[in-house]
This record gives C-alpha cells, structure tokens and sequence, in this order.
C-alpha cells in the first residue's frame, strides 16, 4: 500500500481564519485538512495532517516522515525564514517535499523573502491560498 503524504503545517497557522484575513483569508486550518483529505482521498491518496508550533515537534514528524511517508507537503510558517534545523531534517528525509505559502511571501517584508526550507524543496507555490496544499497534492500525483 502506498505510504501517505504527510502535510506539515508550522507555528501560528492554527490562527488560521480567526485573525488578519486580509492576509490569510476566512479559512481555518480544520477547513484546510477536510479539503485536503477530500482531495487525496479522490487521488485515491491518504495524508497525515498535523500542525505545531514548537520546532522539534516538527521535525520529529519530518523525521518520521522518512520511513512512513511517501512525500512531504510543508507550511513552515515562520520557520521557513530561520529554521537550518528544519532545513536539516527535509535534506536527511531524502523524499520530495512541496513547500507551501498560503500568502506570496515575495510581496511582503524583506524578511520573509529568504527560505531556508526552499533549498530542499522539489516545488514551491506561494500566494494560492488554500488552493496551494490542492496544487501540492495535484503535482504530487503525476509527479
Ligand atoms: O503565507 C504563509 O503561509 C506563511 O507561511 C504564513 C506564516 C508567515 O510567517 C510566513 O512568512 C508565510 C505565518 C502564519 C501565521 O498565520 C496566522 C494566521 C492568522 C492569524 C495570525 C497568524
């Protein structure tokens, strides 16, 4: 049986839908993970959905993610911008990883210009929305 895409998603994101919807939109991340699941369901593709805000907690994911994942999907959040341990961990799970933005992170403040987690990235949309995990799952299967 194939393994699932696990869809890791980083500190703040579940805010997501409660505050600055001028940014991130009205949809909240329970929203997020039904559609997604939706989604990969009719891919006939399973997922593991997971949120946290702490570092380590995602990267004990990312690392269980190299024996029991097929690929892995990200949302750093704000990690994306500072994490080298993250980065570390994508590089070791040596599975393609999609690295998502619900916002373009390119036309906003300097800072969220650089992306450690993009140097281990097959793929990076930014500025979809929530469409962007679907594109991520999309790309995935006829990867
Ligand atoms: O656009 C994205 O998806 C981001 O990864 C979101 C991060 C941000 O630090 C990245 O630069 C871009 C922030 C997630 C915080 O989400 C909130 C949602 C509602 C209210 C407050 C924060």
């Amino acid at each position: 049986m194939t393994k699932p895409i696990f869809v890791l998603n980083g500190p703040n994101l579940n805010m997501l839908g409660r505050r600055k919807p001028e940014i991130y939109g009205t949809t909240t991340l329970a929203d997020i993970e039904a559609t997604v699941r939706e989604h990969a369901g009719a891919l006939g593709r399973g997922i593991e959905f997971m949120q946290s805000n702490h570092e380590g907690v995602l990267i004990d994911e990312i690392q269980r993610a190299r024996d029991e994942a097929s690929a892995i999907i990200i949302n750093p959040a704000a990690f994306t911008h500072t994490s080298i341990a993250i980065h570390d961990a994508l590089e070791a799970a040596e599975l393609p990883v999609i690295e998502v933005h619900l916002s373009n992170v390119h036309r906003r403040e300097e800072f969220r210009h650089r992306s450690y987690v993009s140097l281990q990235a097959e793929t990076v949309i930014a500025g979809a929305g929530a469409y962007g995990y679907i594109m991520a799952l999309d790309y995935l299967a006829q990867r």
